[in-house]
């Protein structure tokens, strides 16, 4: 096997230019083409591809080392049947197709095209000469309408196959418009924006240049990574307690990263400009990458946050006061505490209070108690407000309903399923009785007692906990008046239920011993107004009142 020297090609003019990553190590294996060193020119950031294939036998260079067309970078024992090269030749000068790091592809001083003359002039902005690349993705808009920006200053970065580029601004003056967003495909010419020109002394305009002579043009101008634009670290403001990153989105800050990072990023998902660079001037590296998704993977998840994009509450060490006990909420509980999080802070909620005077509906249950027992069935008042509440449902239609993601149009459901919350030992689960309105008061006791112990000896399917239209909370086993329930998205509505005690209530003449039932009715705003809200209560607590109206 033959030894090869694999060294710098050419980077156009760029001279001692900065090793800042160095991508393989001996022993191994690479391909032709792999990146094995990034560089960095004052304008843009390169990659160095192998140009063969084989086995590294020694890495010549370090991070931090300067580099030229022409300096060693690593020793290769090439592989497969291709013609031995001489040891000596450099992968420039190989017969072999040279490697091709876009060539220098440092960006000119951005083309500016004029549209008006006079001492404050706007003018067009466009890509510069970028050397072969084409269709480069813009990566970061560095720029924002209404910012002042100096001659030179980065006004988007691009990034290609192997480099990645910061397009610096042709003049100085304030940004009028940007034609681009991130994500966008650019070459030379593509539009970048308009700036107004201060004082009418503008740069040249014609300021398109090649790529190699840019290098040296631009090498001695303010660079936005160092001068413009805050840096990684100089902008964190003040510590946030117990979260060592930054709080930024993608497009809030120029990130310094090789493409290879990018792309390692990319392929997990980690947005760069939350992460902490420890590289120089503010680079991020593949440690750092790799530390920030650790510490996310590690964290406990912030179930007690605000959300809302609020930011999030800071953990607090509760034993500097006193003995404490961790606890591990139960699966349910972490499943359960998400969705209603989200329900809270997505859904508008009101909620209406009512008590329904359930005094004759109460003598109906204890009268049919005899005959629940033969039948081996404990008759609760849940069934006969299930049954009122469909029977109200179906007066009031926009209840048994969901709203589309879209928030235009409303799905009514011609089916009245309702779930119930279940009271278990790791937790609140809500099985659906489905067809309560086909079903008696019976089969219905019957159905809930059965799901009711499914739930708590953990045997419900999770199809047992679907397709549910209105939900019922059942507190009035327990105690307390009135609550707040949380709708159970995909539902407009919750009716919460609290114990029913004997009031005394005046009937026009006199007072009188009634036995009330406290009823706390949360519905989705955006669905449901207040007026309807409250028809809706009262017409279930009329139903309930005198339960033979749900035969009318
Ligand atoms: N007023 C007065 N008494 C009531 C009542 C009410 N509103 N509702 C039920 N009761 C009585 C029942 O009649 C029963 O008494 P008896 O044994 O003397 O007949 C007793 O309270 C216990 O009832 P229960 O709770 O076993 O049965 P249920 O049909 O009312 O409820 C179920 C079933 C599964 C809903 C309930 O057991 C449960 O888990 N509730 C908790 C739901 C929950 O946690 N909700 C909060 C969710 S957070 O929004």
């Amino acid at each position: 096997m033959a030894i090869r020297e694999i060294t710098v090609p050419d980077i156009g003019d760029a001279k001692g230019v900065d090793v800042i990553e160095v991508l393989v190590k001996a022993g191994d294996v690479i391909n032709k083409d792999d990146p094995l060193i990034t560089i960095e020119t004052d304008k843009a950031t390169m990659e160095v591809p192998s140009s063969a294939a084989g086995t590294v036998k020694e890495m010549k260079l370090k991070v931090g080392d300067k580099v030229s067309q022409g300096t060693l970078i690593l020793l290769l024992e090439e592989s497969g049947a291709a013609a031995p090269a001489p040891v000596a030749a450099s992968a420039a000068a190989a017969p072999a197709p040279a490697p091709t790091p876009a060539p220098a592809p440092t960006p000119a001083p951005v083309a500016a095209a004029p549209v008006a003359s006079g001492p404050a002039k706007s003018e067009t902005v466009a890509v510069p000469d970028i050397g072969d690349a084409k269709n480069v993705d813009v990566i970061e808009i560095a720029v924002k309408v209404g910012d002042t920006v100096k001659k030179d200053d980065t006004l988007i970065v691009v990034e290609g196959e192997k480099a990645t580029m910061d397009v610096p601004s042709p003049v100085s003056g304030v940004v009028e418009s940007i034609a681009l967003k991130v994500g966008d495909k650019v070459s030379q010419g593509s539009v970048i924006g308009v700036i107004k020109v201060a004082g009418g002394a503008s740069a040249p305009l014609a300021a398109v240049s090649s790529a190699s002579t840019s290098v040296s043009a631009t090498a001695t101008a303010p660079s936005v990574v160092t001068a413009a634009m805050p840096t990684a670290g100089a902008d964190r403001g003040a510590p946030v307690p117990d979260y060592p990153y930054e709080r930024k989105a993608a497009g809030e800050k120029i990130v310094h990263a090789s493409p290879a990072i990018r792309r390692f990023a990319r392929e997990l998902g980690v947005d760069l400009a939350k992460v902490n660079a420890s590289g120089p001037k503010g680079r991020v590296m593949k440690e750092d990458v790799q530390s920030f998704v650790k510490f996310e993977l590690n964290r406990p998840k912030p179930v007690a946050s605000s959300g809302a994009g609020m930011p999030e509450l800071p953990s607090i060490d509760f034993s500097k006061w006193g003995e404490v006990e961790t606890r591990q909420l139960t699966r349910i509980q972490k499943v359960s505490s998400v969705n209603l999080h989200r329900n809270w802070l997505t859904i508008p909620h009101v909620t209406q209070h009512d008590d329904a005077d359930v005094t004759e509906m109460e003598a109906f249950r204890q009268s049919l108690k005899d005959e629940a027992e033969k039948r081996g069935i404990k008759l609760t008042p849940l069934v006969f407000v299930m049954k009122a509440v469909v029977n109200t449902l179906q007066a009031f239609p926009s209840f048994n309903a969901s709203l589309a993601p879209d928030g235009e149009t409303l799905v009514l459901k011609k089916y009245w399923h309702i779930g119930v919350a279940v009271d278990t030992p790791d937790g609140l689960v809500v099985p659906v009785v489905r067809d309560v309105d086909k079903k008696s008061i019976f089969q219905l006791s019957e159905e809930l007692a059965e799901i009711s112990k499914k739930a708590r000896d953990k045997k419900l399917g999770a199809d047992a906990m679907q397709g549910s239209t209105f939900t019922i909370s059942s507190l009035g086993g327990i105690g307390g008046t009135y609550f707040t329930p949380i709708v159970a998205w995909p539902n407009v509505a919750i009716l919460g239920l609290s114990k029913s005690s004997m009031k005394s209530v005046w009937d026009g003449k006199q007072f009188v011993p009634r036995l009330m039932l406290p009823m706390s009715l949360s519905y989705d705003h955006r669905v449901i107004d207040g007026a309807v809200g409250a028809r809706f209560i009262t017409h279930l607590a009329k139903n309930l009142t005198d339960i033979r109206r749900l035969l009318l």
